[in-house]
């Protein structure tokens, strides 16, 4: 073969080789600035070191309240976290606490699934001296000192918006005086939420004596337990008006269960729907009109519970309560939220 001809191929060649090469080593980070990439690390005794102890993964609110609390804690910002679920036993909680405290984490951040029995494991955390935030739901204590901060919902508020909304669309449809035959999926019994949305609602229908409430049931926050609880429902009761479903997970189940014996569900269903919690699935159903409103339960709270350890970090004192923000969804104004929705 001629050189004019073989020289500029075998270059050739070697810029290919090379190329192939740069980039192999980009990929698998052979390359790697070894300062940069120890610059953008803290460096492993300058992490804050946090227990969570989260109730468990029983619904897709859950879910992104745990992808929330995980990508704010992170070790980019500054965080070992330390991740337990308790799969919705509080046994597993009361564990998981025992064993942060033993490890002496510097915080513990909690979302405890009832209100009631942490008091003695929560006042071991703070005799050992480590600050408890707790995150979403609260714990019903006679001493507040056993935690420093609580950053979720104003569930009573979201009851009572439930409720509001429902005087409002009887009004509309000129049902106000007229029998109202409601049945209730609850929560987790004696969770705050469940507690929150059941007294906020029933502060808004004892003034509505033609509310009839048929039942109210503990369907647990799951599509397990509601679809059992709401076959029973509707093999009991022939004429539900309307379903107050406490989280979006049971109103799948329940509409599914409804549309299975040809009842019709939503704007202009035979039944009313009633949601909790807005995840984006729920909200299309509110697109679509199945589900009549969503009140919504804000789970993105990890930032929330970072600001405040990054202030105890720097001796500034931190609020008790921190709400975060909600919206009550209907056809009208669900539009706007659908596409940017984070969960
Ligand atoms: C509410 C939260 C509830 C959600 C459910 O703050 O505790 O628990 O509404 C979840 O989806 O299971």
């Amino acid at each position: 073969m001629r050189r004019h001809v073989l020289y500029p191929m075998m270059a050739a060649i070697i810029v290919l080789i090379l190329c192939a090469t740069i980039i192999i080593g980009e990929r698998s980070g052979f390359f790697l600035n070894p300062a940069k990439d120890t610059e953008s690390e803290p460096s492993d005794d300058k992490l804050i070191v946090v227990g969570i102890s989260q109730l468990g993964s029983e619904s897709v609110w859950r879910t992104a309240n745990t992808e929330s609390i995980q990508n704010a804690l992170s070790r980019e910002n500054g965080y070992f976290a330390i991740f337990s679920n308790a799969r919705q036993k509080q046994d597993n909680q009361i564990k998981a606490i025992r064993s942060f405290i033993s490890q002496r984490v510097d915080y513990i951040v909690f979302s405890p699934c009832t209100e009631d029995g942490f008091e003695n494991v929560l006042a071991e955390a703070r005799d050992a001296g480590i600050p408890v935030i707790l995150m979403d739901r609260t714990v019903n204590v006679e001493d507040d000192s056993l935690y420093v901060a609580h950053v979720g919902s104003d569930m009573k508020q979201e009851g009572i918006k439930a409720g509001i909304w429902l005087e409002q669309e009887l009004w509309k449809r000129g049902r106000n005086e007229e029998d109202i035959n409601i049945v209730i999926l609850k929560g987790t019994e004696g969770s705050s939420a469940e507690i929150g949305r059941s007294e906020g609602f029933h502060e808004i229908s004892k003034n509505h004596p033609n509310w009839k409430i048929l039942a109210e049931v503990d369907a647990d926050f799951t599509n397990t337990k509601a679809k059992e609880e709401m076959g029973k429902l509707l093999r009991e009761f022939s004429d539900i008006d309307e379903v107050i479903s406490q989280n979006d997970d049971m109103t799948f189940v329940a509409v599914a269960a409804m549309r299975s014996r040809c009842i019709t569900t939503g704007i202009d269903g035979q039944v009313i729907v009633v949601s909790f919690d807005a995840c984006h699935e729920a909200l299309t159903m509110v697109y679509n009109g199945t589900i009549n409103v969503d009140i919504e339960c804000n789970p993105m709270q990890g930032e929330y519970v970072s600001q405040i350890i990054k202030k105890l970090e720097n001796g500034e004192s931190v609020e008790k309560e921190n709400s975060v923000d909600e919206v009550v969804f209907t056809k009208e104004n669900v539009l706007e939220s659908l596409d940017s929705r984070a969960y």
